[in-house]
């Protein structure tokens, strides 16, 4: 074990040293959790049930804490971080619903009775990265412990806080001793021994694309089931018919919220030629308002960049002569503070266009036709997310079906909801969670044929 510290991206200061687990201590923890998956997947649909709802009252009464937590290791802002701990309360609740409805087949036969089983995999790895730490954990843990498996999961090295309070309140709840663990360290031995583990059955990964690149072949070489939830640049496509004004108000805050530190950052805003000068003083006006500001204070909108070494790569994407348009506001002084940021570019080659910079800077260009918004939305590796403006219903369906890309909103920019499934087309990932079907994507299917011949 070696003990890393956990640093307030709003102050610099230490808030928490936290042991790492090495390759040995990652292999007890998953033989921990073999076992307990043996014993919790006999437990009865409606005792697993009725523990994951306790579970979820558990942290339906610490929410504040896990609040103040997130606050404090991750820069969110307390508004947001709230959120966080409330999705993480009903993503639970929603899934203790699911140990009695994991229903599966019968299928007419000759000369017998054909059924299918939806067995649990046994062990679950999960692999979460900094910039949701609560949620992203919540949507595979939950699905996976009403399935019937066990989960070992790795927060990130930088987040590991909130994950870690989270077993806590599951112990708390009853859910049996080493069903759910958190085991804090190093991707590149925690994480990357969970992949090469052979008794762990799946690996849930979210994070860059270039390390989920890495987790897939690891998973090839046993042929283990994997899900990946990978990076984005997403569109915000703003029609000269929309609500110019709404879409100019609410667009800060798909790509700022959370200091552009969201896979589903509407961080290319495409915007047809004839409003787009009435857009611009509108968005301009509306990112100057956004408040960036010590994220415990309740009103603050946006808070620091998670790092230092994060801001600089943020930083390396604006060198000298960069097409900025215009910048909002950002405190001076200790903390990884990054302004939000306006840019122009000319073309969709332009990096500031192609790559995810996962900070909050916007690039906006203009279309002038309906088949160059798709086309200039569809220039990107990544299909993630993304936002269509339009009054006019038929541009909104012929749009909404054009885009390359797993999760739109018409006329908002919707946050992911746990009832429907997320997840991204391309580069952006592989596979769904949430919805009403990700429990399934825990388990296997069975067939099974009973002959009925004497
Ligand atoms: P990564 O560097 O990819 O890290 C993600 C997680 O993987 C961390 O827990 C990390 O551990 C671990 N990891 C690193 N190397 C590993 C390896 N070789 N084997 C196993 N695990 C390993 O990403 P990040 O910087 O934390 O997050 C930012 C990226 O994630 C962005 O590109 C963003 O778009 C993407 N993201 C996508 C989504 C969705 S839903 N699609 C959501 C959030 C983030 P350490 O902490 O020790 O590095």
């Amino acid at each position: 074990m070696s003990a890393f510290d956990v640093i307030n991206p709003a102050t610099e200061q230490v808030v928490a040293s936290v042991e790492g687990l090495e390759v040995d201590s990652t292999d007890e923890a998953v033989a921990r959790a073999k076992q307990a998956s043996e014993s919790w997947r006999r437990v009865a649909p409606g005792d697993r049930s009725r523990l994951l709802r306790r579970f979820a009252d558990r942290v339906d009464s610490d929410i504040e804490n896990l609040a103040r937590l997130e606050v404090a290791n991750s820069g969110h802002t307390i508004g947001n971080a709230r959120w966080e701990a409330g999705n993480v309360r009903d993503v639970i609740a929603y899934y203790s619903a699911a140990p009695e409805r994991l229903i599966g087949q019968q299928i007419p036969v000759a000369d017998g009775l054909d059924v299918t089983f939806h067995e649990p995999l046994g062990v679950v790895g999960t692999i979460v990265p900094w910039n949701f730490p609560m949620p992203i954990a919540s949507w595979s843990l939950a699905p996976a412990l009403a399935a019937g498996n066990a989960v070992v999961l790795k927060p990130a090295e930088l987040t590991p806080l909130t994950a870690m309070r989270l077993a806590e309140l599951a112990l708390e709840a009853g859910i049996p001793e080493h069903v759910f663990q958190v085991l804090p360290g190093k991707g590149s031995i925690v994480g990357q021994r969970l992949v090469d583990h052979p008794d762990v059955a799946k690996i849930v990964f979210t994070g860059s694309t270039e390390v989920g690149r890495q987790i897939m072949a690891g998973c090839a070489a046993q042929v283990k089931a994997v899900t990946l939830e990978l990076g984005g640049k997403s569109a915000n496509v703003i029609f000269a018919d929309a609500d110019i004004e709404a879409a100019a108000a609410t667009a800060p805050y798909a790509v700022f919220d959370n200091a552009g530190q969201d896979c589903c950052a509407r961080s290319r805003i495409l915007v047809e030629q004839s409003a787009y000068e009435a857009f611009m003083a509108e968005f301009e006006v509306a990112v100057k308002k956004v408040v960036v500001a010590d994220p415990a204070d309740e009103t603050s909108e946006m808070g620091p960049l998670i790092s230092a070494s994060h801001r600089e790569v943020v930083a390396s994407f604006l060198p000298e002569g960069s097409p900025i348009a215009f910048r909002g506001s950002a405190p001076e002084g200790p903390g990884f503070w990054f302004a939000p940021t306006v840019v122009t570019p000319e073309s969709s080659v332009h990096r500031l266009m192609q790559e995810e910079i996962f900070g909050p800077i916007a690039a906006v260009m203009s279309f002038a036709t309906e088949e160059e918004a798709v086309r200039l939305a569809n220039d990107s590796h990544f299909g993630l997310s993304g936002s269509i403006w339009t009054r006019d219903l038929g541009r909104a369906i012929r749009v909404s079906r054009a885009i390359e890309s797993g999760n739109l909103s018409v006329n908002s920019h919707s946050s992911v909801r746990y009832w429907t499934p997320f997840g991204g087309f391309k580069l952006s990932g592989l596979g769904r969670e949430l919805g009403p079907d990700a429990p399934f994507a825990f388990t296997e299917t069975k067939n099974v044929f009973f002959s009925t011949k004497e």
